[in-house]
């Protein structure tokens, strides 16, 4: 047996008094993961020295953390010949619960810069919250979504250590609360940099009192505890702002200001309380708004821990921090109505007041009149993305485009004041697991061909080009991609008892859903093919499977409406025999970090479809590009950077682009295009006519009349739906006759993956290392 192997014995066997033959699953996950984690534990305590950045994130979407630890440690394949010597299925940890602590895109790509960082040598340090629910999960009954607690905990938390000696204190107005550190390794592929991932836990100071008790007041005597532990207790399941949530704010505070007293703590035993060169020891990134408060909360410990003069303060805190921007929609913006954050944080307000003052003064001498668009405090709320932009060094976008959005479209009069704090850094993923975990046997194929040093040296990946004109590459691609479906369709079959026909195209979309993502979009073109199959206008059409997977947040009803649209889509087509061997539809239940490992491998077509000028970035479209899918998209977000870098013509770039819909905004007229065009009525008509039913909710009314009559707050369509169907329809088409020629088409996807290069986000996080933090 190899050390690592009787490492894991040993554990089992003091830990549980067992044996790998007949422990249970939780107790290999804990005993497997102790033993990983031993074997890094003296890498990871050496202290760090020199410059170090730290990521603010209120979300990290870690996912199942065993194989991708395994993995970078170089002990996954050991591992898996003692769990097979004992007789146990490799996919013994399937079961265990992803780390959910994020909603979407924003928490994934944290995840994905701590592997990034971690792998390069980067001093990167994570700091966000430790939720005991993470993101709900999801089940469908009669094709309506259901939320259900993610007790993630109830596996164990193996890898996290409680520091209790590092605990810091909390105040809000009237109420104070322990933040106690969780610290989790986050290893770098290879072992050599292990950097932390500090999440906090809110408890009370006294967690039981006595004397209430013994007055038998039973409830109050546990009140203080309940109300500590609600701080870090769940999770918001928006993936856009909520505004006005007193607990929410209070998050961004607890998480925001434990966070920078430990760095403050650890910068003192060092340096002492002389704060002057606080920005030379730590660099700041906020994740989004979401830990803006960060701003005035340093702002107030330099001038009351440090005794700091305003200014100098001041110039510390912006030297320190830097904000990446990924939404400009505009109600995403974050904003507190004054009495709330005023309430909430008593101590803090007068810091945003001394903010706000100085950006007064540099408005007058820039002898801006119109103040009222950069007032940090405006009609009675504090706007956190002004705070962001003003008092921090570098603002940036996720993708080119969201940059130039930003800078011109989104925020015009900030870049006119500041152009030099404005800048793009195009998301990435990593490719540890998002190609070499999840998809071992192209991993494979591609090592066999150019070596194995893009693991950590993407852009190695342009050597594969070549390979496209391999017939013998492109055949064995296509064996790969078969094998992948298989997989996935086992393992669809186990979660949703789905059969899957694994001789189709698979065409998938999956993200959070939204309506500038536009789901109802792709339903309503399956549909027109299913017309079209029916009515024969639609010929020698290449069997295809759609899959959808998804969350709605839970209070996003038009959300809801559309999953339960695709929900009756899938039932008329898979029901319909006259159709079903030639289309399928599939909505997957509880989309998470671990279906995504399955779907993505086994995707033909990539559907990227949000209205041009919506998504800042995308993420899954770079996933999906490494797993050799072609791109079906919209001119917009990092779709164009993809596009770009692999060639238009292997992929399906279709509809209108921002310049197209800027000209057209203010004439444009859904309702024409209904009654103009017959194809686009019949699918819109399913909604209202009987076709489909939405169980008598009026969820498909409202719909309906969304896209013909619009509401109150929005106009007709205002996701450009019905101007972008018949492109969409048509590129569609034409992709799956593409397919027919399956060897052609096999090129087209060796040569996405040969363009993948740019997208790791181990390229993303040097550039933030290079030009934001200057380590
Ligand atoms: O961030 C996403 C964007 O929509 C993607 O285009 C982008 O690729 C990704 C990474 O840059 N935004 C996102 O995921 N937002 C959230 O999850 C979110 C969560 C909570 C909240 C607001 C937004 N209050």
């Amino acid at each position: 047996m190899q050390p690592f192997q009787e490492a894991i014995v040993k554990k089992l066997k003091e830990t549980y008094h067992t044996e790998p033959a007949k422990a249970n699953t939780k107790q290999l996950y804990n005993a497997v993961s102790a033993a990983a984690l031993d074997t890094c534990w003296d890498t990871w305590q050496r202290p760090v020295t020199g410059k170090t950045a730290c990521y603010f994130s209120a979300e990290f979407l870690l996912g199942r953390l065993i194989h991708s630890n395994l993995l970078n440690l170089g002990l996954l394949d050991e591992t898996e010949a003692l769990l097979h010597d004992a007789g146990i299925s490799p996919n013994v940890f399937e079961e265990v619960e992803d780390d959910a602590l994020g909603n979407g895109g924003l928490g994934r790509l944290a995840a994905c810069f701590l592997d990034s960082a971690a792998t390069q040598g980067i001093p990167l340090m994570g700091y966000g919250i430790r939720y005991r629910y993470g993101l709900f999960k999801q089940h469908f009954t009669y094709g309506c979504q259901q939320e259900e607690a993610d007790n993630w905990l109830a596996w164990g938390d193996p890898w996290s250590v409680r520091r209790e000696e590092e605990k810091v204190r909390v105040d809000f107005g009237g109420q104070s609360v322990w933040a106690v550190p969780y610290d989790m390794p986050i290893i770098g592929y290879g072992g050599k940099t292990v950097n932390t991932l500090r999440l906090w836990q809110a408890e009370a100071l006294e967690p039981f009192n006595f004397q209430l008790f013994n007055a038998q007041k039973y409830h109050e005597a546990v009140q203080q505890e309940n109300d500590a532990e609600a701080i870090s207790a769940v999770l918001y399941p928006n993936d856009d702002t909520e505004a006005g949530k007193r607990l929410r704010l209070k998050q961004q505070y607890f998480f925001s200001s434990a966070s920078l007293q430990s760095l403050l703590n650890a910068y003192t035993a060092q340096f002492g309380t002389d704060y002057s060169r606080f920005a030379e020891q730590y660099a700041i990134q906020l994740n989004d708004t979401h830990p803006t408060v960060s701003i005035p909360e340093l702002l107030r410990l330099l001038m009351t821990q440090g005794h700091m003069a305003f200014e100098e303060a001041f110039a510390v805190v912006q030297q320190t921090f830097a904000y990446t921007n990924h939404t400009i929609m505009a109600e995403a913006l974050e904003k507190w109505s004054l009495p709330l954050f005023q309430s909430v944080l008593p101590e803090v307000y007068p810091y945003v007041v001394l903010l706000q003052n100085r950006l007064s003064n540099a408005l007058v001498q820039k002898q801006i009149s119109d103040t009222w668009k950069y007032n940090l405090i405006q009609d009675g709320m504090v706007h956190m993305a002004r705070m962001a932009i003003y008092a921090t060094h570098s603002t940036n976008g996720v993708a080119k485009i969201h940059t130039e959005i930003i800078k011109h479209t989104a925020l015009p009069e900030w870049y006119a004041l500041y152009p030099e704090r404005f800048n793009n850094k195009t998301n990435g993923v990593t490719q540890r697991r998002w190609l070499k975990l999840c998809n071992r046997e192209l991993a494979a194929f591609i090592s066999d061909r150019i070596g194995t040093g893009w693991i950590t040296d993407f852009s190695q990946l342009a050597k594969l080009k070549p390979y496209a004109e391999d017939a013998a590459s492109r055949e064995q691609f296509l064996r790969i991609k078969r094998e992948k479906k298989n997989q996935l369709a086992d393992y669809m079959y186990r979660k949703d008892n789905f059969g899957l026909n694994t001789e189709n195209l698979f065409d998938i979309q999956v993200k959070r859903l939204h309506e500038y993502k536009r789901q109802l979009l792709n339903a309503f073109s399956i549909l027109d093919t299913y017309f079209g199959l029916k009515d024969g206008r639609i010929r020698d059409f290449y069997p295809t499977t759609f899959i959808f997977g998804a969350k709605a947040a839970p209070g996003y009803v038009r959300a809801k409406g559309i999953i339960k649209f695709i929900n009756e889509v899938a039932n008329l087509v898979n029901y319909d025999n006259a159709v079903n061997r030639v289309m399928q539809v599939i909505f997957v239940s509880n989309y998470n970090v671990s279906y995504a490992e399955k779907l993505i491998p086994a995707a033909d077509i990539s559907e990227q479809i949000s209205t041009a000028g919506t998504e800042a970035s995308g993420t899954s479209n770079m996933k999906f590009m490494m797993n050799g899918a072609v791109t079906m998209g919209t001119y917009d977000g990092a779709n164009i950077e993809i596009v770009q870098n692999a060639g238009e013509e292997n992929n399906y770039i279709f509809g209108a682009r921002v310049e197209d819909l800027e000209k057209i905004k203010d004439t444009y007229h859904p309702k024409a295009l209904y009654e103009q065009e017959p194809r686009i009525r019949r699918v819109v008509d399913t909604l209202v006519d009987g076709t489909l039913t939405d169980g008598g909710s009026g969820w498909f009314r409202e719909l309906y009349d969304s896209l013909l009559e619009g509401a109150s707050w929005h106009k007709p369509d205002n996701y450009y739906l019905l101007q972008d169907f018949l492109p969409y329809c048509d590129a569609r088409l034409r992709a799956n006759a593409d397919y027919r020629n399956r060897d052609a088409f096999a090129k087209k996807c060796l040569l996405n993956i040969a363009a993948a290069g740019p997208f790791t986000s181990d390229r993303t996080i040097r550039q933030y290392a290079q030009e934001i933090w200057h380590l």
